[in-house]
């Protein structure tokens, strides 16, 4: 691992653990990152789709920072123990043909990271409790709207609107 990857990560760390606490004090959050320069947006998790019925909960937060990277930061509660989902930022709202496809940085490029912005994959705990993050380079665009949480087998069962 090279020393800009382990900064990297470094900063990952730091910020999930800042957007965690944001999370749980969202107002405390937006003024903290307002006086840093970044601009936040979060959202709670509804069961989705394919996840109807099941009691999902949780919230997202991206963060897109005054240098120009984009952190996104999830944590998901209800799922099945030990089992590891897929999670992105998608590009319409949940209510719009169930958040549709993934954001991308360049709508031509790859589908996969760096072009997107992928959370997961994360995998629960034994008590069906997940979190992933993520950080991009680069600032993602307004139509990163909202984040999705896919079960293992692609479907869409959980989503929430970034506001
Ligand atoms: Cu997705």
């Amino acid at each position: 691992m090279n020393g800009s990857v382990s900064r990297l990560r470094a900063v990952v760390r730091r910020a999930t653990m800042v957007l965690v606490s944001a999370a749980l004090v969202g107002a405390a959050v937006s003024s903290t990152a307002r006086a840093s320069g970044a601009t936040v947006t979060s959202g709670e998790f509804h069961a989705f789709a394919a996840g109807v019925g099941l009691d999902i909960s949780g919230h997202a937060v991206l963060v897109r920072t005054a240098d120009g990277t984009t952190i996104v930061s999830v944590h998901v509660e209800g799922l099945a123990p030990n089992t590891t989902y897929g999670s992105h930022v998608h590009q319409t709202a949940c209510s719009a043909n169930f958040a549709d496809g993934h954001f991308r940085f360049d709508p031509a490029g790859p589908a996969r990271p760096p072009n997107e912005i992928w959370p997961g994959p994360f995998t629960t705990n034994p008590a069906g409790v997940g979190n992933g993050n993520t950080m991009a380079e680069g600032t993602a665009g307004p139509e990163a709207v909202s984040v999705v949480v896919h079960a293992p087998d692609g479907s869409k069962i959980a989503c929430a609107d970034l506001a």
